[in-house]
């Protein structure tokens, strides 16, 4: 079995691009492989948040990732700032990580540009993500297209490591969803679907309600020509939805536009937004069976030990291989 490992940072409640890009994925691999499933909150911090928002959103991505199908027997899911060996080797990765690689990352760039105050951290976001995905010894990090530079580095990270300081890193692949790598914004079509947007008509949230859905579908920005043709270049909007639709139901793009052949926008939209709502409705009734359950501390308790004992076996290595302590 190979060793996967993949991180979500809880800043809002999950999108519909976090879904197709990361969830489904994260699903369809436990069976085959040991995997590790992360919450991230010390890289949430490191734009600020508000603690009991930080908290509620914490505690709503465990359900959620339970809810869409992590089973807690297969795979071990937990938090980051429980296992502390990750703010340890994160230091370490920062040690031989360069600024200058760091300031190349586009996330860095965007998230800082126009920006007076930027946290340290922020730069040194990268190291810390090659801390979570090293300390598990990963073959494999499924994560959405946005997050291939990250892996790169991390790829870079160990290797420079093993190169100093002998073999102890594994160096891991990226794995990158075959279908709706990037699902855009529905308010700009350009960028793509983020949960920390402020424009909550831009997102699809898993926890959206029918209504909502229905709402922000209609709402998407498209075009004036009104005909359903997957064009990403030129139709951005429209083929967003096409690939939305074709990701949820298997269905293949040429299908879709087969089928919403002389189909106004409207309809389109409306059967797009029922396909949504649909597949979400199982996901939010076991949600609401979690989310104030012990059920969940079990899960999350039980998570963080074994997480623990994984990472701690690593750090171990990677200290008393650069000379660090007492360790040899
Ligand atoms: P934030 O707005 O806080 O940066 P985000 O929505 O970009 O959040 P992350 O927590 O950074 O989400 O990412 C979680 C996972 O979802 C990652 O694997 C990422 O690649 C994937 N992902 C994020 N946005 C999209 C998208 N629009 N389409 C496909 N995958 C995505
Ligand atoms: N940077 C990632 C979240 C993340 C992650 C990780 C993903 C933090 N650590 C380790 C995969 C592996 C993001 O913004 N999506």
């Amino acid at each position: 079995m190979k060793k996967l490992f993949s991180g979500v940072q809880p800043t809002g409640t999950i999108t519909l691009g976090n879904y197709i890009g990361a969830f489904r994925q994260f699903i369809s691999l436990q069976d085959d492989n040991e995997c590790v499933f992360c919450i991230v909150d010390q890289h949430a911090i490191t734009i600020a948040q508000d603690p009991q928002e930080l908290r509620n959103h914490i505690r709503s991505l465990a359900a959620l990732y339970i809810a869409v199908g992590i089973d807690p027997e297969k795979s071990t899911l937990f938090i980051q700032s429980e296992v502390p060996a990750h703010a340890q080797a994160g230091w370490i990765m920062q040690c031989i990580s360069y600024i200058g690689e760091l300031e190349r990352m586009t996330q860095f760039k965007d998230k800082s540009d126009g920006k007076d105050a930027v946290s340290a951290a922020l730069l040194t976001y990268p190291p810390l993500m090659a801390a979570d995905i090293l300390l598990y010894q990963s073959d494999i990090v499924p994560v959405g297209d946005d997050q291939k530079q990250h892996v790169e580095l991390t790829r870079d990270l160990a290797e420079r490591f093993n190169k100093r300081y002998g073999k102890v890193l594994t160096i891991p692949e990226i794995q990158l969803p075959k279908n709706g790598a990037r699902i855009k914004s529905l308010q700009d079509p350009l960028k793509k679907m983020s949960k920390s947007d402020p424009n909550q008509k831009a997102t699809i949230r898993i926890l959206d309600t029918p209504k909502q859905i229905e709402k922000k579908i209609k709402s998407s920005v498209t075009d004036s020509e009104g005909i359903v043709a997957f064009d990403p270049e030129n139709k951005p909007g429209v083929s967003n939805l096409l690939t939305i639709e074709s990701a949820l139901t298997n269905l293949s793009i040429d299908a879709l536009v087969q089928k919403y052949q002389g189909a106004g926008y409207g309809d389109f939209k409306a059967s797009v937004a029922q396909v949504i709502v649909d597949h979400f409705a199982p996901i939010q009734a076991r949600y609401e069976e979690l989310i104030n359950s012990s059920e969940l501390d079990e899960i999350l308790d039980k998570g963080a030990e074994k997480a623990n004992a994984m990472a701690i076996t690593t750090l171990s290595k990677m200290e008393a291989a650069m000379g660090l302590g007492r360790r040899r």
